[in-house]
Protein backbone atom coordinates (compact mmCIF):
# COMPACT_ATOMS: atom_id res chain seq x y z
CA UNK A 1 0.00 0.00 0.00
CA UNK A 2 0.95 3.61 -0.91
CA UNK A 3 0.87 5.80 2.16
CA UNK A 4 0.81 9.49 2.07
CA UNK A 5 -0.07 12.74 3.67
CA UNK A 6 -1.83 15.87 2.52
CA UNK A 7 -1.94 19.22 4.33
CA UNK A 8 -4.25 21.89 3.70
CA UNK A 9 -6.03 24.67 5.29
CA UNK A 10 -9.35 23.08 5.29
CA UNK A 11 -9.95 19.16 5.23
CA UNK A 12 -12.15 19.34 2.26
CA UNK A 13 -9.09 20.62 0.36
CA UNK A 14 -6.52 18.23 2.02
CA UNK A 15 -9.13 15.08 0.44
CA UNK A 16 -8.72 17.04 -2.80
CA UNK A 17 -5.61 16.68 -3.03
CA UNK A 18 -5.71 13.43 -1.98
CA UNK A 19 -8.38 13.00 -4.80
CA UNK A 20 -6.22 14.28 -7.42
CA UNK A 21 -3.15 12.61 -6.59
CA UNK A 22 -3.89 9.07 -5.19
CA UNK A 23 -7.51 8.86 -7.17
CA UNK A 24 -10.69 7.58 -5.70
CA UNK A 25 -9.26 4.05 -4.77
CA UNK A 26 -7.77 6.11 -1.62
CA UNK A 27 -8.71 5.51 1.59
CA UNK A 28 -8.27 7.77 4.66
CA UNK A 29 -6.18 6.43 7.36
CA UNK A 30 -6.50 9.21 9.97
CA UNK A 31 -6.96 12.70 10.45
CA UNK A 32 -5.40 15.59 12.38
CA UNK A 33 -4.92 19.34 13.03
CA UNK A 34 -1.24 20.49 12.73
CA UNK A 35 0.52 23.53 13.51
CA UNK A 36 2.05 25.27 10.27
CA UNK A 37 5.58 25.15 10.06
CA UNK A 38 6.24 28.48 9.03
CA UNK A 39 3.14 30.21 10.77
CA UNK A 40 2.54 27.87 13.92
CA UNK A 41 -0.53 30.42 14.93
CA UNK A 42 -2.15 28.75 11.62
CA UNK A 43 -3.80 25.61 11.75
CA UNK A 44 -3.59 22.97 9.15
CA UNK A 45 -5.42 19.66 8.70
CA UNK A 46 -3.24 16.72 8.10
CA UNK A 47 -4.54 13.60 6.16
CA UNK A 48 -2.65 10.16 6.09
CA UNK A 49 -4.25 8.44 3.39
CA UNK A 50 -3.25 5.12 1.93
CA UNK A 51 -4.10 3.63 -1.58
CA UNK A 52 -3.01 -0.14 -2.84
CA UNK A 53 -0.19 0.32 -5.47
CA UNK A 54 -0.15 -0.72 -8.71
CA UNK A 55 2.10 -3.86 -8.91
CA UNK A 56 5.67 -2.22 -9.93
CA UNK A 57 7.16 -3.98 -13.13
CA UNK A 58 11.00 -3.26 -13.13
CA UNK A 59 13.15 -2.66 -9.95
CA UNK A 60 11.41 -5.02 -7.61
CA UNK A 61 14.24 -5.62 -5.69
CA UNK A 62 14.51 -1.91 -4.41
CA UNK A 63 10.95 -1.55 -4.04
CA UNK A 64 10.24 -4.73 -2.24
CA UNK A 65 12.65 -3.58 0.07
CA UNK A 66 10.66 -1.06 1.27
CA UNK A 67 7.88 -2.89 1.35
CA UNK A 68 6.61 -4.34 5.16
CA UNK A 69 6.45 -8.25 5.44
CA UNK A 70 2.63 -8.68 5.58
CA UNK A 71 2.42 -6.56 2.35
CA UNK A 72 4.77 -8.79 0.91
CA UNK A 73 1.98 -11.41 1.63
CA UNK A 74 -0.59 -10.18 0.25
CA UNK A 75 0.80 -10.99 -2.88
CA UNK A 76 0.13 -14.79 -1.55
CA UNK A 77 -3.23 -15.21 -2.83
CA UNK A 78 -6.27 -15.39 -0.26
CA UNK A 79 -7.23 -18.78 -1.69
CA UNK A 80 -3.90 -20.50 -1.24
CA UNK A 81 -3.02 -19.84 1.70
CA UNK A 82 -6.27 -20.60 3.52
CA UNK A 83 -7.36 -23.21 1.42
CA UNK A 84 -3.85 -25.06 1.36
CA UNK A 85 -1.77 -23.52 4.32
CA UNK A 86 0.87 -26.60 3.13
CA UNK A 87 1.43 -24.41 -0.23
CA UNK A 88 2.64 -21.54 1.90
CA UNK A 89 5.13 -23.74 3.58
CA UNK A 90 5.76 -25.44 0.17
CA UNK A 91 6.56 -22.31 -1.80
CA UNK A 92 7.89 -19.80 1.30
CA UNK A 93 8.97 -22.23 3.61
CA UNK A 94 8.34 -22.81 7.27
CA UNK A 95 9.77 -19.53 8.50
CA UNK A 96 7.14 -18.00 6.28
CA UNK A 97 4.39 -19.53 7.44
CA UNK A 98 4.72 -19.44 11.29
CA UNK A 99 4.87 -15.50 10.62
CA UNK A 100 2.08 -15.48 8.68
CA UNK A 101 0.25 -17.10 11.71
CA UNK A 102 1.53 -14.90 14.20
CA UNK A 103 0.91 -11.84 12.73
CA UNK A 104 -2.96 -12.89 11.47
CA UNK A 105 -3.32 -13.98 15.58
CA UNK A 106 -2.11 -10.50 16.35
CA UNK A 107 -4.66 -8.77 13.95
CA UNK A 108 -7.30 -10.64 14.84
CA UNK A 109 -6.61 -9.55 18.52
CA UNK A 110 -6.49 -6.03 17.47
CA UNK A 111 -9.62 -6.33 15.75
CA UNK A 112 -11.55 -7.66 18.71
CA UNK A 113 -10.22 -5.10 21.15
CA UNK A 114 -11.59 -1.99 18.19
CA UNK A 115 -14.95 -4.19 18.31
CA UNK A 116 -14.85 -4.83 22.12
CA UNK A 117 -14.01 -0.71 22.07
CA UNK A 118 -16.90 -0.09 19.85
CA UNK A 119 -19.47 -1.75 21.92
CA UNK A 120 -17.89 0.01 24.89
CA UNK A 121 -19.04 3.22 23.13
CA UNK A 122 -22.34 2.19 22.50
CA UNK A 123 -22.28 1.30 18.77
CA UNK A 124 -25.66 -1.42 18.57
CA UNK A 125 -24.10 -4.99 17.68
CA UNK A 126 -26.10 -4.90 14.27
CA UNK A 127 -23.72 -1.78 13.33
CA UNK A 128 -20.10 -3.77 14.47
CA UNK A 129 -21.28 -6.65 12.12
CA UNK A 130 -21.67 -3.83 9.29
CA UNK A 131 -18.18 -2.78 10.18
CA UNK A 132 -16.70 -6.04 10.14
CA UNK A 133 -18.23 -7.06 6.99
CA UNK A 134 -16.71 -3.32 5.62
CA UNK A 135 -13.59 -5.20 7.00
CA UNK A 136 -13.12 -7.85 4.32
CA UNK A 137 -12.28 -5.37 1.53
CA UNK A 138 -9.44 -4.32 3.65
CA UNK A 139 -8.28 -7.93 4.97
CA UNK A 140 -5.00 -8.28 2.37
CA UNK A 141 -3.65 -4.83 3.65
CA UNK A 142 -4.20 -5.30 7.69
CA UNK A 143 -1.39 -5.10 9.74
CA UNK A 144 -1.05 -4.94 13.25
CA UNK A 145 -0.81 -1.31 13.61
CA UNK A 146 -3.11 -0.37 11.42
CA UNK A 147 -6.29 -2.06 12.34
CA UNK A 148 -8.18 0.99 14.14
CA UNK A 149 -7.72 3.28 10.96
CA UNK A 150 -9.08 0.78 9.02
CA UNK A 151 -12.45 0.28 11.68
CA UNK A 152 -12.29 4.01 11.82
CA UNK A 153 -12.58 4.34 8.03
CA UNK A 154 -15.10 1.74 7.86
CA UNK A 155 -17.19 2.91 10.81
CA UNK A 156 -17.02 6.58 9.26
CA UNK A 157 -18.61 5.06 5.92
CA UNK A 158 -21.70 4.34 7.27
CA UNK A 159 -22.33 7.62 9.22
CA UNK A 160 -24.13 9.61 6.01
CA UNK A 161 -24.20 13.10 6.54
CA UNK A 162 -25.59 16.33 4.82
CA UNK A 163 -24.11 19.11 4.11
CA UNK A 164 -26.49 22.55 4.70
CA UNK A 165 -26.85 24.70 1.50
CA UNK A 166 -26.07 28.99 2.75
CA UNK A 167 -26.52 29.60 -1.34
CA UNK A 168 -28.36 33.52 -0.95
CA UNK A 169 -32.18 34.08 -2.39
CA UNK A 170 -33.01 30.97 -2.08
CA UNK A 171 -36.04 32.10 0.74
CA UNK A 172 -35.20 28.73 2.15
CA UNK A 173 -37.40 27.97 4.75
CA UNK A 174 -35.92 24.93 8.12
CA UNK A 175 -37.69 24.55 11.13
CA UNK A 176 -36.27 22.46 13.98
CA UNK A 177 -38.47 20.26 15.35
CA UNK A 178 -37.78 18.03 18.62
CA UNK A 179 -38.52 16.91 22.17
CA UNK A 180 -38.56 20.09 24.62
CA UNK A 181 -34.99 20.77 25.96
CA UNK A 182 -32.81 19.25 23.59
CA UNK A 183 -31.53 22.54 22.07
CA UNK A 184 -33.94 23.90 19.71
CA UNK A 185 -33.90 27.31 20.27
CA UNK A 186 -29.91 27.54 21.14
CA UNK A 187 -29.34 25.61 18.02
CA UNK A 188 -31.35 28.41 16.01
CA UNK A 189 -29.45 31.05 17.45
CA UNK A 190 -26.35 29.45 16.31
CA UNK A 191 -27.38 28.83 12.91
CA UNK A 192 -29.00 32.26 12.94
CA UNK A 193 -25.90 33.96 13.15
CA UNK A 194 -23.44 31.81 11.55
CA UNK A 195 -25.92 32.35 8.39
CA UNK A 196 -25.69 36.10 9.11
CA UNK A 197 -22.26 36.65 10.36
CA UNK A 198 -20.07 34.04 8.16
CA UNK A 199 -22.67 33.88 5.37
CA UNK A 200 -23.96 37.18 4.82
CA UNK A 201 -27.31 35.81 4.40
CA UNK A 202 -30.31 38.14 5.17
CA UNK A 203 -31.66 35.98 7.98
CA UNK A 204 -35.39 35.63 9.23
CA UNK A 205 -37.06 33.53 12.41
CA UNK A 206 -40.37 32.66 12.96
CA UNK A 207 -41.35 31.35 16.40
CA UNK A 208 -44.37 29.18 17.38
CA UNK A 209 -45.77 30.19 21.04
CA UNK A 210 -48.30 27.17 20.93
CA UNK A 211 -49.53 28.35 24.25
CA UNK A 212 -48.66 32.81 24.25
CA UNK A 213 -47.02 31.89 28.02
CA UNK A 214 -44.15 34.44 26.53
CA UNK A 215 -42.00 31.20 25.52
CA UNK A 216 -40.38 33.25 23.02
CA UNK A 217 -38.24 35.73 25.27
CA UNK A 218 -35.27 33.76 24.71
CA UNK A 219 -35.41 33.63 21.09
CA UNK A 220 -36.59 37.33 21.22
CA UNK A 221 -33.77 38.93 23.54
CA UNK A 222 -31.23 36.90 20.65
CA UNK A 223 -33.13 38.65 17.92
CA UNK A 224 -32.47 41.66 19.55
CA UNK A 225 -28.69 41.75 20.50
CA UNK A 226 -28.20 40.21 16.89
CA UNK A 227 -30.30 42.43 14.77
CA UNK A 228 -32.32 39.55 13.38
CA UNK A 229 -36.06 40.15 12.61
CA UNK A 230 -38.35 37.50 14.48
CA UNK A 231 -42.01 36.99 14.11
CA UNK A 232 -44.50 34.80 16.44
CA UNK A 233 -46.88 33.21 15.03
CA UNK A 234 -49.74 32.09 17.80
CA UNK A 235 -52.15 30.60 15.75
CA UNK A 236 -51.65 28.52 12.70
CA UNK A 237 -53.18 30.48 9.91
CA UNK A 238 -51.02 33.10 10.55
CA UNK A 239 -47.96 31.23 9.47
CA UNK A 240 -48.51 31.69 5.34
CA UNK A 241 -48.48 35.83 6.01
CA UNK A 242 -45.58 35.79 8.42
CA UNK A 243 -43.66 33.44 5.78
CA UNK A 244 -44.53 36.33 3.31
CA UNK A 245 -43.19 39.13 5.28
CA UNK A 246 -40.24 37.26 5.06
CA UNK A 247 -40.52 36.70 1.43
CA UNK A 248 -37.30 39.09 0.62
CA UNK A 249 -34.82 36.69 3.30
CA UNK A 250 -32.28 34.48 2.42
CA UNK A 251 -33.17 31.95 5.12
CA UNK A 252 -35.81 31.50 7.38
CA UNK A 253 -35.49 29.48 10.77
CA UNK A 254 -38.75 28.22 12.28
CA UNK A 255 -38.63 27.63 16.15
CA UNK A 256 -41.17 25.39 17.46
CA UNK A 257 -41.73 25.55 21.47
CA UNK A 258 -44.27 24.13 23.25
CA UNK A 259 -45.04 24.26 27.61
CA UNK A 260 -48.03 21.14 27.33
CA UNK A 261 -47.14 18.23 29.34
CA UNK A 262 -49.49 16.18 26.50
CA UNK A 263 -46.83 15.66 24.27
CA UNK A 264 -48.95 14.23 21.53
CA UNK A 265 -51.13 17.18 21.68
CA UNK A 266 -48.02 19.35 21.05
CA UNK A 267 -46.68 17.26 18.60
CA UNK A 268 -50.10 18.00 16.93
CA UNK A 269 -49.91 21.59 17.47
CA UNK A 270 -46.66 21.90 16.39
CA UNK A 271 -47.79 20.19 13.01
CA UNK A 272 -50.35 22.27 12.62
CA UNK A 273 -48.19 25.03 12.19
CA UNK A 274 -45.74 23.77 9.69
CA UNK A 275 -48.62 22.15 7.89
CA UNK A 276 -49.65 25.55 7.02
CA UNK A 277 -46.74 26.12 4.64
CA UNK A 278 -44.11 24.85 2.68
CA UNK A 279 -41.04 23.96 4.86
CA UNK A 280 -37.76 23.38 2.67
CA UNK A 281 -36.07 21.28 5.53
CA UNK A 282 -37.04 19.83 8.49
CA UNK A 283 -34.57 18.50 11.11
CA UNK A 284 -34.83 16.81 13.60
CA UNK A 285 -32.57 17.59 17.23
CA UNK A 286 -32.07 14.94 19.12
CA UNK A 287 -29.90 15.04 22.84
CA UNK A 288 -26.96 12.24 22.10
CA UNK A 289 -27.07 11.58 26.13
CA UNK A 290 -30.27 10.14 25.42
CA UNK A 291 -30.77 5.94 25.60
CA UNK A 292 -31.02 4.47 22.72
CA UNK A 293 -34.29 3.06 23.45
CA UNK A 294 -35.56 7.20 24.18
CA UNK A 295 -33.99 8.33 20.75
CA UNK A 296 -35.69 5.41 18.99
CA UNK A 297 -38.68 6.61 20.23
CA UNK A 298 -38.17 10.21 19.41
CA UNK A 299 -37.56 9.11 16.04
CA UNK A 300 -40.56 7.46 15.53
CA UNK A 301 -43.00 10.38 17.04
CA UNK A 302 -42.04 12.78 15.46
CA UNK A 303 -41.98 10.71 11.67
CA UNK A 304 -45.16 13.23 10.92
CA UNK A 305 -42.70 16.22 10.78
CA UNK A 306 -41.18 14.25 7.31
CA UNK A 307 -37.86 15.55 8.37
CA UNK A 308 -34.79 15.04 6.72
CA UNK A 309 -32.08 14.61 9.05
CA UNK A 310 -30.83 14.80 12.05
CA UNK A 311 -28.73 17.40 14.77
CA UNK A 312 -27.12 15.35 17.54
CA UNK A 313 -26.89 17.96 20.21
CA UNK A 314 -25.25 18.05 23.69
CA UNK A 315 -22.18 15.81 22.26
CA UNK A 316 -19.81 17.72 24.88
CA UNK A 317 -22.31 16.24 27.81
CA UNK A 318 -22.06 12.64 26.73
CA UNK A 319 -20.33 9.97 28.02
CA UNK A 320 -20.01 8.09 24.44
CA UNK A 321 -21.35 8.69 21.06
CA UNK A 322 -22.28 5.20 19.50
CA UNK A 323 -26.22 6.01 19.17
CA UNK A 324 -25.36 8.99 16.31
CA UNK A 325 -23.94 5.77 14.11
CA UNK A 326 -27.13 3.99 15.83
CA UNK A 327 -29.61 6.17 14.61
CA UNK A 328 -28.21 6.82 10.67
CA UNK A 329 -27.64 3.22 10.14
CA UNK A 330 -31.34 2.26 11.86
CA UNK A 331 -33.08 5.35 9.91
CA UNK A 332 -31.16 5.82 6.68
CA UNK A 333 -31.60 9.66 7.66
CA UNK A 334 -28.21 11.30 7.89
CA UNK A 335 -27.01 13.80 10.14
CA UNK A 336 -26.41 17.96 9.61
CA UNK A 337 -25.29 19.33 12.54
CA UNK A 338 -23.20 18.16 15.89
CA UNK A 339 -24.07 20.49 18.62
CA UNK A 340 -21.28 20.77 21.60
CA UNK A 341 -21.96 23.13 24.02
CA UNK A 342 -24.47 26.41 25.09
CA UNK A 343 -22.12 29.21 23.15
CA UNK A 344 -23.63 31.03 20.74
CA UNK A 345 -22.32 30.66 17.68
CA UNK A 346 -19.49 28.85 18.22
CA UNK A 347 -20.36 25.56 19.80
CA UNK A 348 -21.89 23.74 16.44
CA UNK A 349 -20.00 21.77 14.00
CA UNK A 350 -21.06 20.95 10.42
CA UNK A 351 -21.44 17.02 10.16
CA UNK A 352 -18.57 15.10 8.89
CA UNK A 353 -18.29 11.44 8.89
CA UNK A 354 -14.61 11.44 9.28
CA UNK A 355 -14.66 13.27 12.56
CA UNK A 356 -18.04 11.64 13.99
CA UNK A 357 -16.23 8.51 13.58
CA UNK A 358 -13.03 10.12 15.25
CA UNK A 359 -15.61 11.38 17.81
CA UNK A 360 -17.23 8.15 18.75
CA UNK A 361 -13.34 6.27 18.73
CA UNK A 362 -12.37 9.19 21.33
CA UNK A 363 -14.46 12.23 22.11
CA UNK A 364 -12.62 14.65 20.51
CA UNK A 365 -13.12 16.60 17.43
CA UNK A 366 -11.89 18.78 14.88
CA UNK A 367 -13.76 22.32 14.25
CA UNK A 368 -15.07 22.71 10.73
CA UNK A 369 -16.45 25.78 10.02
CA UNK A 370 -20.61 25.25 8.66
N1 LIG B 1 -24.06 21.36 27.10
C1 LIG B 1 -24.85 21.77 26.12
N2 LIG B 1 -25.97 22.43 26.39
C2 LIG B 1 -26.76 22.83 25.37
C3 LIG B 1 -26.43 22.54 24.02
N3 LIG B 1 -27.42 23.04 23.24
C4 LIG B 1 -28.32 23.63 24.09
N4 LIG B 1 -27.93 23.50 25.36
C5 LIG B 1 -28.61 23.96 26.58
O1 LIG B 1 -29.76 23.17 26.78
C6 LIG B 1 -30.78 23.95 27.40
C7 LIG B 1 -32.07 23.85 26.58
O2 LIG B 1 -31.83 24.46 25.32
P1 LIG B 1 -33.00 25.09 24.44
O3 LIG B 1 -32.37 25.62 23.22
O4 LIG B 1 -33.81 26.07 25.25
O5 LIG B 1 -33.87 23.80 24.15
P2 LIG B 1 -35.29 23.69 23.39
O6 LIG B 1 -36.32 23.54 24.45
O7 LIG B 1 -35.20 22.46 22.55
O8 LIG B 1 -35.47 24.93 22.59
C8 LIG B 1 -30.23 25.37 27.50
O9 LIG B 1 -29.71 25.55 28.79
C9 LIG B 1 -29.10 25.38 26.47
O10 LIG B 1 -28.09 26.32 26.79
C10 LIG B 1 -25.22 21.82 23.74
O11 LIG B 1 -24.84 21.51 22.61
N5 LIG B 1 -24.48 21.45 24.83
MG1 LIG C 1 -36.95 26.35 22.70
Amino acid sequence: MQVKKFTAQSLSEATRQMKNELGYEAVILSTRVVNDKKHPAIKLYEITAGVDEVPQTNNTQTSSAHKTFLEELAKISDTVYKKNPARIKEVYGKAVEEKVKASEETIEKKLKAVFHQLADKEVQKSVIVSVMDQMKRYKNFLQPDNVENYVKNCLSSLILTKNFDVTPKKNKVVALVGPTGVGKTTTIAKLALIAKIIHKLDVGLISIDTFRLGAIDQLQSFADVSHIDLLVAYKPEEMPALLKKFSKKDIVFIDTVGRSQNKAEQLKLNKDFLSTIKVDETLLVLNTSSSYRTLVDVVNKFKAFNYSGFIFSKVDEAPVHGNIVNLITKTGIPVSFITNGQVIPDDILAAHSENISNMIFNRSCIFIHI
